[in-house]
């Protein structure tokens, strides 16, 4: 089962979106395996965006991201990664789907309420980030076998 990291951004918990991002995810048949608020740090909002450091739009991306709590999460399946962008949409909401969560819910580039990691290894990196090994839950789910 591959693992990805996926948070609720600042914009989506002032927006009381954190049950639909959360529900979503979880009717779809990924499982949760580790979930905590905090508020970012600007180190760690720098070590989550390093990609984008020395971009235009990198200033503001650091100041919205630290601007309140997200909500930090691991999700569990098969093709996390993938499943998990394809239910959140593409990064620019005014061009993200209707019926995906940006698409639902975002308008502006810098607001788009969600962030999933792009590959497996982005999410290992990620997870590493905001979660200890031992953070994260290891559980059977009997409707497992429905899904699978
Ligand atoms: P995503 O993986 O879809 O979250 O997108 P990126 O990693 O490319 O971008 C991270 C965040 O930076 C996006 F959620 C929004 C912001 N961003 C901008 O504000 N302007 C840009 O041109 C690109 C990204």
């Amino acid at each position: 089962m591959e693992r990805t990291f996926v948070m609720v951004k600042p914009d989506g918990v002032q927006r009381g979106l954190i049950a639909e991002i959360i529900g979503r995810l979880e009717k779809k048949g990924y499982k949760l395996i580790g979930l905590k608020m905090l508020t970012l740090t600007p180190e760690t909002a720098a070590l989550h965006y390093a990609e984008h450091a020395g971009k235009p739009f990198y200033p503001g991306l650091i100041s919205f991201i630290t601007s309140g709590p997200v909500v930090a999460m691991v999700w569990e399946g098969k093709n996390a990664v993938k499943g998990v962008r394809t239910l959140m949409g593409i990064t620019n909401p005014t061009e993200a789907i209707p019926g995906s969560i940006r698409g639902d819910y975002g308008i502006d580039m810098g607001r788009n309420v969600v962030h999933g990691s792009d590959s497996p290894v982005s999410a290992q990196r990620e997870i590493a980030i905001y979660f200890k090994e031992e953070e994260l839950v290891d559980y059977q789910r009997d409707m497992d076998k429905w899904i699978y």
